[in-house]
């Protein structure tokens, strides 16, 4: 798979991949999630994981989208991409979210799946990983090498009633603006890794974290059905990524959708 291929010719047939919630994935399933990683992250071409940690930040050129009104167009692209990538490796892996305003996430902070060190004998991979050679040398001295995390107090993370409040904004760029400023926040509790721009997505709760962003950005559209995006960025184009704006805007279109979801769904709990 290339970063050339047109969405529409992968997903016209295929079935709806769905989200999942971290924290509600059973053992298969986050076997599979992990199956997948480790397959990514042994492959050194442009089909696995250094390759696609490093199209967000270093290797140059840093392509995300950041403080910026393509903010969420261009990480939908990026995740969908990401996420076939790991689809070539695992067919029914899909990128799970992190609810970071979950009470569960206000105790323990990252999910403990994404946190152990070992998992079924096996070093885990959703735990942090190395850094592209290329990506260090770019980045000069104190580059790091591999992935690190250095967390806040859970209870610092956006509450659910935060985002509640986010989701009911009704413009789309004023909801784009604050739900950055909460995700710029979660990255900064994270700490090490996460709060660099030119690493953070080297680290799998990178993906995790910019799900749940997606994720909202999903709500926030089935709360806001007559709300639009304004015209005159729908045919912006979002490199590397062969999408426009427009492309991303109906994630059905895109072949996946969030579990359990409906306009009535609720943050946090
Ligand atoms: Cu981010």
């Amino acid at each position: 798979m290339t970063v050339a291929t047109l969405p529409a010719q992968r997903v016209t047939q295929a079935p709806l991949s769905y989200r999942k919630n971290v924290a509600r994935l059973r053992g298969p399933q986050l076997a599979v999630l992990r199956g997948a990683y480790r397959a990514s992250m042994g492959v050194n071409d442009d089909r696995g994981w250094q390759y696609w940690a490093g199209i967000h930040g270093l290797p140059l050129p840093i392509s995300c989208k950041h403080h910026n009104v393509l903010f969420l167009p261009w990480h939908r692209a990026y995740l969908y991409f990401f996420e076939l990538s790991l689809k070539d490796f695992e067919p029914t892996a899909s990128l799970p979210w992190w609810d970071w305003t979950s009470s569960w996430s206000h105790q323990v902070g990252f999910p403990v799946s994404y946190s152990v060190a070992q998992a079924g004998g096996e070093p885990n991979p959703l735990a942090g990983g190395p850094i592209n050679a290329l990506a260090q040398q770019q980045g000069g001295p104190g580059a790091p090498s591999e992935t690190s995390r250095n967390p806040d107090d859970p209870a610092n993370l956006p509450t659910a009633a935060e985002i509640e409040a986010v989701l009911n904004l009704g413009d789309f760029l004023d909801f784009q603006q604050q739900l950055e400023s909460y995700h710029d926040n979660v990255h900064v509790w994270a700490g090490g890794t996460m709060a660099e721009i030119p690493y953070a997505a080297y680290d799998p709760i990178f993906f995790a974290h910019h799900t749940m962003i997606d994720r909202l950005w999903r709500l926030w559209q089935l709360r806001h059905p007559t709300a639009i995006v304004p015209h005159d960025l729908l045919t912006e184009a979002l490199p590397p990524f062969n999408m426009t704006v427009a492309q991303t805007l109906d994630v059905s279109a895109l072949g996946y959708d969030y579990a359990s979801f409906s306009s009535r769904t609720t943050i946090g709990g």
